[in-house]
């Protein structure tokens, strides 16, 4: 396996919105992340992803972007920015930025210029067409809910949104759209960044034809991922962006590919033919979804967790790289998710902080995951900023009392605004937040849970993930080591081993509320044993063959 500086990296990411506000206007900016960088540095983070920071109106928090070589003004100036990535890397780390091709903003000059006529040069830069026997050109739902399509009365044409009706898509059919955006790419390389996150690549490509998704129900508008989600052909623009743009780069990207299999993601991520280093899979982020997509809620099982995962690992194994994470700021927080943030908070975040850093793949932390930030309940719908949570609010709103309280359980389970509550510095005003009105407000919960009481307990949350760090540099074995499950059918215990040459790791995990019995599989042989970390105290004459682990434990065994 080749060595590479990304598969060594743990990456940071940062929601500028909720990270540091610097000038008292509620909103985080890029001054505050700059103020806080010695902090992330302490961390050990190597990489900062940073989420989108250019000019946009905000109805998707940035990713609706209206110029892509400018930055937003709430966030600072193209000074500023130069700034923060000249402060990134005197701190010997690394930026990767948000790249967001499949769409603009409606109010991008592009679209403006699109939208003015039907005879403009750029009118195909977007997807334009006429209605359907006065409806929609097609029945596909935008996956922020309602049509995909939004009526335009100055041309009587439909334009195309799959997220947002201030996101149209662009048309990357047209090559002078592949063109203009390889030339923005290109730009921003040239300022010396060292990589992108891609954002929703695996949408770029739509059936041809855009024909209507079957729909059995007889519903108004449809999911429609077999039309338009890594759809076959996506590869020859994927590789023209490497070619053309990628390839004359040291750099890292990491592609944010939904409805990526393993099997499918070597056309993504292959050593040599892939067109990224590394992709987002959201296999486990479906886990406790329904057939009926992301709101239809239910349970997740460990069994599920272990099988999605296991596939990853041992799929991509010389041939690929992974890109491991938990939370971010389209998923709940994962102690909330995954662990308990009530009866073993501690123990839960600390058991998922060891299942992230000890994955064979580039780890991703969320920013606040290090101190074990949770979701929010916030009562009134007037606390709630995601457009897609107000979508999917309003239009349960119009069917009913018990439709709005159905809503209310989604939002709280899975509302993208559950990671993107502002970030929890201390236990001061607005948690030290802001000093002005935070644009969304602070999770009441920030007295218990904040950074300065995180970095004053030495056995806080941000330690044990200090240590993980630590522990990934000192040990190759956690970078370039196989994975092999053991234990597959235990259904509290989640264990494996990993393996470079004479260096072994067992990694034990009791995703479970409950004590558990540990077994050592017979075939696996070592005659010296000792705990590189652990959540729990571990008494030292503890035999590894048999043992009990307390609800939530982790622990980590250098095995010889
Ligand atoms: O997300 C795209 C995506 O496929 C999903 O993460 C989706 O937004 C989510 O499942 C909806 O519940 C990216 C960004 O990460 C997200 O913040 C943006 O809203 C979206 O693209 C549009 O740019
Ligand atoms: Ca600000």
């Amino acid at each position: 396996m080749q060595k590479q500086w990304w598969k060594e990296s743990v990456v940071y990411q940062i929601y500028p919105r909720s990270f540091k506000d610097s000038n008292k206007d509620g909103i985080g900016d890029l001054q505050g992340i700059i103020s806080k960088l010695d902090y992330i540095k302490d961390l050990g983070a190597n990489v900062i992803w940073i989420c989108p920071v250019y000019s946009s109106p905000n109805d998707d928090n940035g990713y609706d972007i209206s110029d892509y070589t400018g930055i937003m003004d709430v966030f600072g100036t193209m000074e500023d920015w130069e700034q923060l990535l000249k402060e990134i890397h005197q701190r010997d780390i690394k930026l990767i930025m948000d790249l967001v091709p499949n769409h603009t903003s409606d109010e991008h000059p592009w679209f403006i210029e699109s939208r003015s006529s039907k005879d403009n040069s750029k009118r195909d830069w977007y997807y334009w067409r006429p209605g359907k026997d006065g409806k929609e050109p097609n029945n596909w739902e935008s996956i922020f809910l309602g049509s995909a399509w939004q009526y335009d009365e100055l041309t009587d044409e439909y334009y195309l949104h799959l997220f947002s009706k201030k996101q149209p898509d662009l048309n990357w059919e047209n090559p002078e759209v592949r063109e203009a955006l390889y030339n923005m790419i290109t730009w921003w390389l040239n300022k010396g960044i060292d990589g992108f996150r891609i954002d929703a690549i695996t949408f770029i490509k739509k059936k041809e034809g855009l024909p209507d998704a079957p729909n059995l129900l007889g519903a108004r508008y449809v999911p429609a991922w077999d039309c338009h989600r890594n759809q076959p052909g996506i590869q020859n623009f994927l590789s023209e962006l490497k070619e053309k743009v990628f390839d004359k780069y040291d750099i890292m990207t990491v592609g944010e590919a939904d409805g990526v299999n393993p099997e499918g993601s070597l056309l993504y991520v292959d050593e040599t033919e892939g067109k990224f280093n590394m992709i987002f899979h959201f296999e486990h982020m479906g886990l406790d979804s329904g057939p009926n997509g992301k709101w239809d809620v239910v349970p997740w099982q460990l069994k599920d967790l272990k099988k999605v995962m296991t596939r990853w690992q041992v799929g991509l194994h010389e041939k690929g790289w992974n890109a491991n994470y938990l939370e971010n700021h389209d998923q709940p927080r994962s102690v909330s998710r995954f662990g308990d943030d009530k009866k073993y908070y501690q123990e839960s975040a600390k058991m998922l902080a060891t299942f992230l850093m000890t994955l064979q793949g580039t780890p991703y932390i969320y920013q606040g995951q290090e101190i074990g930030m949770t979701n929010v309940r916030f009562e009134s719908i007037d606390d709630y900023r995601d457009v897609e949570s107000l979508n999917l609010y309003h239009e349960n709103e119009e069917k009913g009392n018990e439709s709005i309280q159905k809503a209310w359980e989604y939002i709280y389970a899975k509302g993208r605004d559950n990671a993107r509550t502002p970030m929890q510095w201390n236990d001061q005003f607005n948690a030290g937040f802001t000093d002005g009105t935070p644009w969304i407000s602070v999770n009441p919960n920030y007295k218990e849970i904040n950074v300065d009481k995180s970095l004053n307990e030495k056995d806080s949350i941000f330690h044990y993930y200090k240590k993980l760090i630590q522990l990934r540099k000192e040990h190759e074995v956690f970078v370039y080591g196989d994975y092999r499950l053991i234990l597959e059918d235990d259904d509290q215990i989640y264990a494996y081993m990993r393996s470079l040459e004479k260096e072994a790791i067992l990694v034990i995990l009791n995703f479970s509320e409950k004590p558990a019995d540990f077994v050592l599989p017979k075939d696996l042989s070592y005659t010296n044993q000792s705990l590189l970390i652990a959540n729990k105290k571990v008494s030292s004459n503890e035999e590894l063959n048999m043992f009990a682990l307390h609800p939530y434990e982790a622990r980590v065994y250098k095995l010889t």
